[in-house]
């Protein structure tokens, strides 16, 4: 840092505004459903009120003529001036217009609210907040997304710090829809601390004691023979399978590579998730010609393969991907939410026994769309409809920006909302598409404050942003290691799933673990390992006189193998999870 930028910092933080507004008759729209805790500033940050121009904020395109931006005193919200951004042209990222203002002093897990009054104007659509890191690779930390209507409305939300820094930035972007969108009164004030929990200094060194600890039992066979005689000679013990979910997305789309991609899924991992074969907009692009034979094709190899697929996702508020303009969202609220019903009752009776666990609801608390015309029910509706279409699913939340950003605590008190109320959830999905460095001091006591919930977590969505952060292939193998490390010790965490694994078809080119030609790079490598020879159970053991092994191995599926003469051998395959009994009597016929 220059000592031009430390005093131009510095000025920013002694900068004091108070922004007074009126409240009378306004709606607050907040991300998450349910209500924020009362508001008791201690802190504000520069100017939100416009009433001196741009001062500390700036304006910022992707390219010259998708929009513009003009302080006006066309019916500020308070005041004489309100700032007006205008897209003229729509843009493929949202963010490709901000509205920005950066390097204000954040401390680490305080937990600010940001609270600003917007409006539309000519069909403006979607205003989007962010947090991000405040120079390259501007990491994202936090977000919330709202429509804008032609009527003032507050919006609020709460953004935990993840670091104490000046290098943040806070952005208002809108480049998804045409029009022009007007923000006055933004107000930034510390008002808690997010109580995380302090992880021992050594809590990653000691992963693979406590690995060992919560993924292991003793357990012990007795072999025996057709006539029950004891088995005498070795037997070999081996892992076949983790009870631990190890998995990745998967998109069959055919191809030269396909073949190659169903084995690498099968040689790396133990199951999977539709990447976008059920999302409802895909799945259903027309009312009532649901994709049934390409999702019953992923089902079919499943079966076959003994590799169970989640079900990703029955419900997005997203607006991107031209979601917004699906067919279900074109209609009435009332007739909208009918179609939510129909199509979560119609596939989970389709697919009971096939799809053993759903994302009922994706990213409740970043995509409030749905919320917002529906209203907050609508979630509890989902999972009740769920629930009653198909009563052994497992149930799931899945949300972004938890352990790889700061937005645990909406999320936390989204899902104990949900347990008050008895709805049906199973589960709670952590994403964590990462876009910094893995901190598993940070990653831990964030997965412990989720786990307070008592509900298990899952890692769904597993990656990093390898080009952004610049990692060479050792230190992505070294990160990606750390992460797998990092859960797979936590006692909560009960599965862990890569968002893809190759480079062709991955959201994020560079994350995947095989380039696009499909050549292993040191990740591949590292992710084998660890499930297949690191954490993984294979021995030859002398059985007593009665037949008996005792061994300590992983929870999972095991292959026994009795060699009884040079000439043969006999193989029993057996589960022993955490709840199953110890001690099992084996019959090799
Ligand atoms: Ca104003």
């Amino acid at each position: 840092m220059n000592k031009n930028s430390f005093f131009y910092i510095q000025s920013i933080l002694l900068f004091i505004i108070v922004c007074f507004f009126n409240t009378t008759n306004a709606q607050t729209r907040s991300r998450a459903p349910g209500a924020l805790p009362p508001s008791t500033p201690k802190a504000v940050f520069a100017d939100g009120s416009f009433e001196n121009g741009m001062d500390k904020w700036s304006f910022w395109q992707n390219s010259p003529k998708l929009g513009s931006y003009a302080i006006t005193d066309h019916k500020p919200h308070s005041g004489k001036k309100c700032i007006k951004l205008t897209i003229n042209n729509v843009a493929s990222e949202i963010w490709h217009v901000q509205l920005q203002q950066r390097n204000f002093q954040i401390k680490k897990n305080v937990i600010y609210r940001l609270s600003y009054w917007a409006r539309g104007e000519n069909n403006a659509g979607t205003l989007e907040v962010v947090f991000v890191k405040g120079s390259p690779p501007w990491s994202y930390y936090s977000g919330f997304k709202s429509r804008v209507t032609d009527k003032w409305e507050k919006y609020e939300m709460l953004f935990t710090a993840p670091l104490t820094t000046t290098d943040i930035q806070l952005a208002f972007q809108c480049a998804h829809h045409k029009g022009d969108y007007f923000i006055d009164d933004i107000s930034f004030v510390a008002e808690d601390t997010m109580s995380l929990e302090e992880m021992p200094k050594n809590w990653y060194q000691n992963a693979e004691k406590r690995i060992d600890q919560i993924r292991k039992g003793d357990f012990c066979i007795k072999a025996v023979d057709k006539n029950g005689n004891p088995c005498k000679g070795p037997i070999s013990v081996k892992l076949l399978k983790h009870s631990f979910d190890w998995g990745t997305c998967l998109a069959f789309l055919g191809g030269d590579h396909e073949k190659k991609y169903k084995e690498t899924a099968l040689k790396h991992f133990n199951c999977g998730v539709f990447e976008n074969a059920l999302k409802w907009e895909e799945f259903e692009r027309e009312e009532g010609k649901p994709a049934f034979a390409d999702v019953d094709r992923y089902i079919k190899w499943s079966e076959k393969n003994n590799f169970p697929i989640r079900g990703h996702t029955l419900v997005w508020g997203t607006e991107n991907y031209g979601f917004d303009r699906h067919w279900a969202r074109l209609k009435n609220d009332s007739m909208f939410t009918e179609s939510i019903k129909s199509r979560i009752t119609r596939d989970l009776k389709r697919y009971k026994g096939k799809i053993a666990e759903y994302d009922v609801w994706n990213e409740p608390v970043h995509e409030p769309s749905i919320f917002n015309r529906l209203g907050n029910d609508i979630l509890d509706s989902a999972f009740v409809w769920a629930n009653r279409a198909d009563p052994d699913a497992k149930l799931y939340i899945n949300e972004y920006s938890i352990i790889s950003g700061t937005d645990a605590k909406p999320y936390r008190d989204l899902v104990e909302k949900l347990m008050k109320k008895n709805i049906p959830l199973h589960g709670i999905g952590i994403q964590g598409h990462f876009s910094t460095r893995i901190d598993p001091l940070d990653i831990g006591a964030k997965l412990s404050y989720m786990a307070q919930t008592g509900l298990p977590l899952k890692i769904t969505e597993f990656d990093m942003d390898v080009n952004a952060l610049g990692l060479s292939e050792k230190e992505m193998a070294s990160e990606y290691a750390k992460m797998m490390r990092t859960a797979f010790s936590h006692p909560a965490v009960t599965g862990f799933l890569f968002w893809g694994f190759w480079d062709n078809r991955h959201w994020r080119p560079g994350a995947g673990l095989y380039d696009k030609d499909f050549k292993p790079k040191a990740a591949a490598d590292s992710v084998y390992n660890l499930i297949h020879k690191v954490w993984t159970t294979s021995d030859t053991l002398e059985p007593d006189s009665t037949g008996k092994i005792e061994f300590r191995g992983f929870f999972g599926e095991y292959a026994f193998t009795v060699k009884d003469s040079p000439k043969s051998q006999k193989t029993v395959k057996v589960n022993f999870s955490e709840n199953s009994k110890k001690e099992k009597v084996l019959n090799f016929q």
